[in-house]
């Protein structure tokens, strides 16, 4: 959606709950939204994942990062970040709508998302397609209570997740790399699973840039990819939606992209993984584990599916 039909979706909406039609998500109150500007570098938190792993560091959590839109170089998006805060701060409010098979479709200022749906701490792996992982602990809630917020109708099956568009201020957006905006999308059991999140704040922070501020998804069975960054839409869909990397690459990335070690990507093993967490030696060689170690909670929404027919 470009900036002109957004602003125009946005008067509408406005429009439509000042006639008592949509839920009256669009709130005004809170600050501003924050983005780690330059300066000293946070500390960061220190703690392990269930398994006693320690936390990826804030450093290499906000200085090894995937985000096209700034670049496609691992430092690109820290140097490129500058370029987001700018445009969170030219566009506040920043709202992430919620539309398609809903009952009440509307806008929720993210500003006023910690009211609404509360904060919870929570300690992800996250598990890139390239066989390097993280631990990440960051702070959001459960996308369920947003998705529940907008009633989804019976015909809705699916969820599509739509990243900032705006080629003017981010440079990786000038190539035609990849279809922008980015889109992700889930089918509506695994969105409404109490492991899918969105975050806001990252290591005792606000979510930086280059994380994906001021909002981005978290599915921390799958691949990295799956978890789009800088939200701006989230759409309920009768039909399963196109994926930004299942388009570009559909052999080599699938729409579901759950982590497993026995299901290869065509050009590299998927068996074990480089775990980066500010040790010596740039990463210690460890095995991958099904469902990035989520397995006894999520399993169960792929009973009878072929894993590998489905990867
Ligand atoms: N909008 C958008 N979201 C994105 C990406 C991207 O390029 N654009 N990269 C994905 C990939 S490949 C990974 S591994 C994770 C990386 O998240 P991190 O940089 O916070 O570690 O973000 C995902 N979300
Ligand atoms: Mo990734």
């Amino acid at each position: 959606m470009n900036e002109h039909s957004r602003r125009e979706f946005l008067q509408a909406a406005a429009a439509a709950a000042a006639l008592g039609g949509a839920i009256a998500l669009l709130t005004r109150r809170g600050g501003p939204v924050q983005g780690a500007e330059d300066g000293p570098l946070p500390a960061g938190l220190q703690g392990t994942d269930e398994f006693g792993d320690p936390f990826t560091p804030y450093a290499l959590a906000t200085g090894y990062n995937n985000f096209y839109e700034l670049g496609w170089g691992k430092a690109d998006p820290a140097r490129n970040a500058h370029l987001l805060r700018r445009l969170i701060r030219e566009t506040e409010p920043w709202t992430v709508t919620v539309e398609g098979e809903v009952a009440r479709p509307g806008t929720v200022d993210v500003r006023g998302l910690t009211r609404r749906f509360g904060e919870e701490e929570r300690t992800y792996r996250l598990r890139c397609v390239e066989a390097w992982s993280m631990v990440l602990p960051w702070t959001g809630f459960p996308l369920s209570r947003l998705l529940e917020a907008a009633e989804p109708l019976p015909g809705a099956r699916w969820v599509q997740f739509v990243s900032v568009h705006a080629p003017d201020a981010l440079p990786g957006q000038r190539s035609r790399t990849l279809e922008w905006p980015y889109v992700e999308g889930l089918r509506l059991d695994e969105a409404m699973h109490p492991l899918t999140f969105l975050a806001s704040g990252l290591h005792g922070e606000a979510l930086p840039a280059q994380n994906g501020a001021p909002l981005r998804l978290l599915v921390p069975w799958k691949y990295g990819f799956k978890s789009a960054k800088s939200l701006t839409h989230v759409v309920l869909t009768r039909e399963r939606p196109p994926t930004t990397w299942s388009a570009a690459a559909g052999r080599e990335y699938g729409f579901y992209a759950n982590v497993n070690p026995e299901v290869h990507h065509p050009r590299w093993s998927q068996a074990s993984e480089r775990r980066l967490d500010g040790g010596r030696g740039g990463g210690e060689r460890r095995p991958t584990l099904l469902f990035n170690g989520y397995g006894e909670a999520v399993a169960g929404l792929y009973r009878g599916m072929d894993l590998r027919q489905n990867y």
